[in-house]
C-alpha cells in the first residue's frame, strides 16, 4: 500500500524534529515501548503546524457536519486554533484544571446547546483523553459525534470511541508511519519488527473508568438556559424559585378533591400531574380553575395522558374530545411505540401554544418493556425534537448506556415513596434520595405517598425537602 506524498512528507518532518523517536522508553503507564511520540514540539515549527492543520481538515469526510471545533488540551490546542482560523470555524476550549464540570466555565467560548462540536486530537492511544474532553462538552449540551486525530496508535482507541458514539478520523496510523520510515531508511535494522510486535502485543488499551460520582451535575439555573422549549425553561426556573423538584401525582377520586389538594399542596410542588379521565365530575371549566390555582402557587400542570397512537389521531385527542388537554396542560406525555410521528403530531398543536412534551423512556412497573433499545430510541426522538420534547419519564437514567443525555432534558421519575417496596399491582417504589442522587433523575413524582398521608401538605413538604436535598448533594 503506498502513501500520498503529503503524508510521507509529514511523517518525515515529524521524525526530523524528533517528535517520533525509536529506542527503549518507559511510558507513563509503566510499560516499556520501542517508540515514543511527543507532538508538543510542533508549536516550534509553524509551517509543519500549518501543514498538519490543513491535512486534518482535508481528512474529514464532507458528509461530517460540525459547527465548532475543540482541541484536546494541551497539545492539540494550537492545532485546533489553526484549524479554526484557517477554516473560519469557531472554537471552544475545555478547561483542563476543572476536574468536575459543575459550572459553565468548564468550557470557554460562545456556543449554543445542540451545536455539533468536532474534537481535534494529536495522538490517540486508548481514546481516554478524547472521552475526557467529550464528557464536559456533552454535559454543556453540545453534540459530539466525530474526532479527528493526527496519529492513531492503533491500540483500541478507535473501538473505545466508537462504543461512546464517537467516530475517529485518523490521518496516520502508527503501522503506516513505521512502514514509511522504514522505506525511507530512517529505521535501524530490525526496529520495524520490534515496533510492530510491540503494537501487536498491546493492541487493546482499556479506557480508565471515569468515576461517575466525581462528576458534579449541572444546576437547574444553567440547564434552564439550555432548554429550547419555553415550558421546559419555565419548569427549571420554577424548581429553582420554589426549591422544589416535587411533582404531585394527584390521582384522587373527583375534580373537587383534586382542586382541593392542589390548593393545599401547591406551595410545595413545581408540577402537578393529573389523570383527568378518572374524574367523574369533570366539567369544561376544570382547566381554568386548576390554572388559576397553579398561577397562585407557581406550579406547572402535567396531564399524564400517555398518548400512544399515530400522529394524525393524537392531534385530535390532544386538542379535542371532552378534555381539551391542549387548552390547560402545560405538559403532556407520550409513548414512542408508534414511532416519531406521534411527536410530530403533538408538536403540530402543542408548539404554537408553547407547550412541552415528556417521552416515556422507562416505566416504573414490574415487567415493563421500556428498556434498552426502546429507551435509546426515545432519547433519539427527543434529540430530534428538542424544541418540543422537554424530557423523559424515566426510572434510572444514570444507567442508560451510550452518550450522556443532553442536560436540557428533564428527567421525571414516578414510583417514589419514603421506603422502597411496591403495591399489589406491579408498582415499584424507590426513595427520593435514591431516585435523584443515585439514579440521576431531576423530579420525583409522588402519588399515594402524599395523597394517602394523614396530612398531605405536611407529607408534601417532607418529600420536597428530601428531593431538594438530594439534588443539592448531587450538585455539590
Ligand atoms: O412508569 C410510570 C409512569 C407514570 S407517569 N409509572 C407510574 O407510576 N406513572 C404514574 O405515576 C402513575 O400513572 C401514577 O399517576 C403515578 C404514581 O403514583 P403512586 O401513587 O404510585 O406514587
Amino acid at each position: 500500500m503506498s502513501s500520498s506524498p503529503s503524508m510521507e512528507s509529514l511523517v518525515l518532518q515529524l521524525h526530523e524534529i524528533s517528535a517520533v523517536k525509536f529506542g527503549n522508553f518507559k511510558l507513563k503507564s509503566g510499560i516499556s515501548s520501542p517508540i515514543y511520540i511527543d507532538l508538543r514540539l510542533i508549536v516550534s515549527y509553524p509551517s509543519l503546524l500549518r501543514q498538519i492543520s490543513q491535512t486534518l481538515i482535508a481528512s474529514i469526510p464532507s458528509s461530517t457536519r460540525y459547527d465548532i471545533v475543540c482541541g484536546v488540551p494541551y497539545t492539540a490546542l494550537p492545532i485546533a486554533t489553526c484549524v479554526s482560523v484557517s477554516s473560519d470555524i469557531p472554537m471552544v476550549m475545555r478547561r483542563k484544571e476543572i476536574k468536575d464540570y459543575g459550572t459553565s466555565k468548564a468550557i470557554e467560548g460562545d456556543f449554543q446547546a445542540d451545536q455539533v462540536c468536532l474534537i481535534i486530537e494529536d495522538l490517540v492511544t486508548s481514546g481516554a483523553s478524547v472521552l475526557e474532553t467529550a464528557a464536559p462538552l456533552r454535559a454543556a449540551g453540545l453534540k459530539v459525534s466525530d474526532a479527528v486525530v493526527l496519529i492513531d496508535r492503533e491500540q483500541g482507541g478507535r473501538e473505545n470511541l466508537e462504543n461512546n458514539g464517537i467516530r475517529l478520523h485518523a490521518i496516520i496510523r502508527l503501522t503506516e508511519m513505521v512502514r514509511i520510515l522504514k522505506e525511507k531508511g530512517k529505521l535501524e535494522e530490525g526496529m520495524e519488527g520490534v515496533v510492530l510486535r510491540f503494537l501487536e502485543e498491546n493492541r487493546k488499551v482499556a479506557v480508565p473508568k471515569v468515576e461517575k460520582t466525581r462528576v458534579r451535575s449541572l444546576g437547574f439555573e444553567e440547564r434552564a438556559k439550555l432548554s429550547r422549549n419555553p415550558t421546559g425553561k419555565r419548569l427549571f426556573e420554577v424548581m429553582v424559585e420554589k426549591k422544589s423538584n416535587l411533582c404531585l401525582a394527584a390521582d384522587v377520586g373527583t375534580a373537587a378533591e383534586l382542586l382541593d389538594i392542589a390548593e393545599k399542596v401547591g406551595p410545595e410542588i413545581c408540577l402537578l400531574k393529573t389523570h383527568v379521565d378518572i374524574l367523574p365530575d369533570f366539567t369544561p371549566d376544570f382547566g381554568s380553575k386548576l390554572r388559576s390555582i397553579a398561577e397562585r402557587h407557581n406550579f406547572l400542570i402535567f396531564e399524564d395522558r400517555k398518548f400512544a397512537d399515530i400522529g394524525n389521531t393524537v392531534t385530535m385527542q390532544y386538542e379535542g374530545g371532552i378534555f381539551h388537554i391542549l387548552d390547560w396542560a402545560d405538559i403532556t406525555n407520550a409513548h414512542i411505540i408508534s414511532g416519531p410521528g406521534i411527536v410530530d403530531g403533538l408538536k403540530l398543536k402543542g408548539l404554537p401554544c408553547g407547550r412541552g412534551l415528556l417521552l416515556l423512556a422507562e416505566m416504573s412497573s414490574a415487567g415493563n418493556l421500556a428498556k434498552g433499545d426502546y429507551t435509546a430510541a426515545a432519547v433519539k426522538i427527543a434529540e430530534d425534537h428538542s424544541d418540543f420534547v422537554i424530557g423523559f419519564i424515566s426510572v434510572n437514567p444514570a444507567s442508560w448506556s451510550g452518550a450522556p443525555v443532553n442536560p436540557a432534558f428533564i428527567q421525571a421519575t414516578p414510583g417514589v415513596q419514603m421506603v422502597t417496596g411496591g403495591d399489589s399491582l406491579g408498582q415499584q417504589y424507590n426513595t427520593p434520595r435514591s431516585v435523584i442522587y443515585e439514579r440521576g433523575s431531576d423530579i420525583i413524582i409522588v402519588g399515594r405517598g402524599i395523597i394517602k398521608a394523614a396530612d398531605p401538605a405536611e407529607a408534601a413538604r417532607e418529600y420536597r425537602v428530601q428531593g431538594w436535598d438530594a439534588y443539592l448533594a448531587k450538585c455539590s
